[in-house]
């Protein structure tokens, strides 16, 4: 609980077996996360023994892609304030008091993992990573009149739940490219958001997103693409939810 609210844990796994467990106990350790969801999505063998060892709720969702497993995260959780995390130890358990410190000032808080003081050495947050995810996240800023943003792929994030329950139904994206998606309806809904500097570490085990420069300049362009279909109102008539 914080202040008086329940808190909700999301995490989505999909390539995560070693690091599953070391970071839900991170979580457990602070005392404050009262729900915390596991989202196997067709998960690495071995991923639920490690979860069953922990307070961990788990649920499958079939339907493959980054986004489908964060929205069913979404679906699923009771908690006031909902935080979307992943376990593959980039990120800090602790960094959940900085989102926690701002819940009562806006709807939805972004993490940013682009400040080169909180990258840490062997993160995977090269130049080419940090200028491409500034590069975009400046166009969102230009096109949609936000504050300051300086990431679009950031999975570290909290929501409050009456926001997200009436996002959940915006979504068209439940692949990859689902962070920028979450930003911009956001934005479109004019809720207010913010973005805030989170530690980025090295990955226990290979990333299925980014380990790639050509996979990261791909995503990177759809990403691009994204952001100008959904201001030209064109996402409509190009994006299709899967069934
Ligand atoms: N690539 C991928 N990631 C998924 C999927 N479902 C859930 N995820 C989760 O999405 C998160 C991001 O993936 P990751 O490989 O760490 O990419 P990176 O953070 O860009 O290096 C992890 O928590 C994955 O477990 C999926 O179908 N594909
Ligand atoms: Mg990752």
């Amino acid at each position: 609980m914080f202040r008086n609210k329940k808190i909700s844990l999301i995490l989505p796994t999909f390539n995560e077996k070693d690091s599953i467990k070391k970071v839900i106990n991170d979580f457990e350790e602070l005392g404050i996360v009262d729900e915390i969801i596991v989202v196997n999505n067709n998960a690495a063998e071995g991923t639920s023994i490690e979860v069953s060892r922990t307070s961990a709720i788990e649920v499958h969702e079939k339907v493959q892609g980054y986004g489908s497993a964060i929205i069913r995260g979404y679906k699923e959780a009771t908690g006031d304030l909902i935080v979307v995390c992943e376990p593959d130890d980039t990120f800090l358990a602790n960094d959940i008091f900085k989102f926690l410190s701002y819940s009562e000032d806006v709807d939805v808080i972004f993490g940013s993992r682009t400040y080169k003081e909180l990258i840490w050495s062997g993160a995977n947050m090269g130049w080419f990573l940090r200028i491409g995810n500034w590069a975009v996240a400046k166009l969102m800023e230009m096109l949609f009149n936000t504050n300051t943003l300086t990431d679009v792929g950031c999975t570290y994030r909290l929501v409050h739940r009456d926001v997200i329950k009436e996002l959940l139904p915006t979504f068209m994206i439940y692949s990859n490219f689902f962070g920028p998606e979450m930003m911009v309806r956001s934005y479109c809904k004019k809720y207010r958001c913010i973005q805030i500097p989170v530690n980025y570490k090295e990955r226990i085990g290979k990333s299925s997103v980014t380990g790639s420069m050509k996979n990261s300049f791909i995503l990177g362009v759809k990403m691009i693409l994204l952001i100008l279909i959904i201001r030209l109102r064109m996402d409509k008539f190009i994006f299709k939810k899967p069934k």
